[in-house]
């Protein structure tokens, strides 16, 4: 059954900085994601905590913030059949170390805070990360 969905793609400023920004987005257009908008931009600090307000009580989140406002990203929307819970798979576990083999944060992936991509973690999220980036 078809399932087409978009999803929202960081690539985060540990991978920009190295230039893997077209190597992250082969893996999503080799895996048939197609990339329906992108940008490169470099948000505040204010616009990092905004976006990640769901972990605002986690001991991590003002690294987190500062972290992703540190240098450019680049902010895309991924459509493709399951494409949220797709991409997801494609990114592996958030801590690279447990990452499985030839996925994107596995590849590429520093730490458990540098780990080069971020994605929705569910389609109601994708829509709003989609609109916080997109459809203002
Ligand atoms: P996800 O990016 O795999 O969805 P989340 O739990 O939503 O993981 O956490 C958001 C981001 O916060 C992660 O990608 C990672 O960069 C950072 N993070 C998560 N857990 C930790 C931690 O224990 N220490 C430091 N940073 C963390
Ligand atoms: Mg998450």
């Amino acid at each position: 059954m078809s399932n087409l969905e978009q999803t929202l793609s960081i690539i985060k400023p540990d991978a920009v900085e190295r230039n893997l920004i077209e190597e992250i987005k082969s893996i999503f257009t080799k895996n048939n994601l197609v990339i329906k908008e992108d940008k490169k931009i470099h948000i505040t600090k204010e616009e990092a905590a905004e976006f990640y307000k769901v972990h605002q009580t986690k001991p991590f989140y003002d690294d987190l913030c500062s972290y992703l406002s540190s240098g450019p990203i680049v902010v895309m929307i991924l459509e493709g059949q399951n494409a949220v819970l797709f991409n997801r798979e494609l990114m592996g576990a958030t801590d690279p170390k447990k990452a499985k083999e030839n996925t994107i944060r596995k590849l590429y992936g520093i730490s458990i805070d540098k780990n080069s991509v971020h994605g929705s973690d569910s389609v109601d999220n994708a829509k709003k990360e989609i609109k916080f980036f997109f459809k203002n």
